[in-house]
């Protein structure tokens, strides 16, 4: 996402190499968690596969999230998931910098509690709602979901959460409703990226109501069995995982419902680089760089094979139909 030379986010550097050292800090660590008892629960959903696995992806330092396994049609790839390591030490969120390493060492800081969602805008019953009593409003599901950032790299995560449509249905969308708005925190206080440039503050997102409903959006406040960390947009974002990431807004602060097309961060921030729609699709090109291929983080480094990147992140099946006749290279 490099808008200008100081913007370091789109370098392909890559987490340091995994230590056998940390591999064993991390597997004491689940065991110490295991036998603490808090695990169980958690772990339930995953056990039988990757977490027996991985042992040590999660080191029980949060909250226990425990979510039954999803139902919904491509909720849980089969595929390895990402080292929780990874998947919480090589971030993206501007808040609290621009550098991959900058998230995990800087968001410690956030107040995560209390916080409340404005749900506002186009709806019948418009409500502000405490972050317990909207982790509450559904029941907690886990998916599995590949997570593709437009920077050409791709992780795959255990999420917890539910799908975005059960809120969405809870206050009643207006007929003139077309877009649900995503508004993030922008604490100047807590977040030191807040006060820089590099983006119009507060980070927005955007999707058109049919996405926000598809049963694949998830609004998730966990991940791996725990409540989510602050790196990865505590206490609750959305995953939208047929688009790039950026889509999906970390840290929400308010959702709004809005007849006319949403401003997004970064389409505000470079137009003819990001649009609004940012489905994944290997056959549309970033301006300066391809999007036919990825690398998965934690597949050995510089020196992984390349994978294809595939239409919708490999999500066709299940959300092709959303862009029935639409040109996709019109619409990037
Ligand atoms: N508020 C906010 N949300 C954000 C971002 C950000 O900078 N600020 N970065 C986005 C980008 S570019 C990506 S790739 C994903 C990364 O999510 P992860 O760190 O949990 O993997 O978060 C997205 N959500
Ligand atoms: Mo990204």
């Amino acid at each position: 996402m490099l808008i200008r030379p100081n913007d370091r986010a789109h370098n392909h550097s890559e987490p340091s190499a995994i230590t056998p050292r940390a591999i064993y800090e991390q597997r004491r660590e689940l065991l110490r968690w295991l036998a603490a008892g808090a695990g169980g629960a958690a772990m339930a959903g995953w056990a039988g596969r990757s977490a027996l696995a991985q042992p040590g992806q999660s080191p029980g330092r949060l909250a226990a999230l425990a979510g039954v396994q999803s139902t919904v049609a491509g909720a849980v790839t089969m595929e390895k998931p990402t080292e929780y390591k990874d998947a919480t030490g090589y971030n993206n969120f501007y808040e609290f910098g621009t550098d991959k390493t900058d998230p995990a060492r800087n968001a410690h800081i956030l107040k995560t509690r209390p916080w409340t969602v404005e749900v506002e805008g186009l709806v019948n019953k418009p409500r502000r709602f405490d972050i317990d009593e909207l982790l509450k409003l559904s029941p907690q599901e886990e998916r599995i979901y590949r997570l593709r950032c437009v920077e050409g790299w791709s992780m795959v995560i255990p999420w917890v959460g539910y799908s975005l449509a059960e809120l969405i249905r809870r206050v009643q969308p207006q007929g003139s409703a077309k877009y649900v708005e995503f508004v993030t925190l922008a604490d100047k206080a807590t977040m030191p990226g807040v006060n820089g440039r590099i983006l119009d503050w507060p980070y927005t997102e955007g999707l058109r109501l049919d996405e926000a409903m598809h049963p694949l959006t998830l609004l998730a406040f966990g991940m791996y069995g725990e409540l989510l960390p602050n790196q990865n947009g505590a206490p609750v974002r959305v995953v939208v995982p047929w688009k790039y990431g950026f889509k999906s807004a970390k840290s929400i602060a308010r959702i709004r419902f809005t007849e006319k097309e949403p401003g997004t961060a970064w389409n505000k921030a470079a137009a003819n680089e990001y649009g609004f729609y940012s489905n994944v699709n290997p056959g549309v090109d970033h301006p300066r760089w391809s999007q036919a291929t990825e690398r998965r983080i934690g597949e050995g480094g510089l020196f992984a094979k390349k994978r294809k990147t595939e239409l919708f992140n490999g999500y066709e099946a299940q959300v092709g139909q959303l862009y029935a006749g639409m040109d996709l290279r019109k619409n990037y």
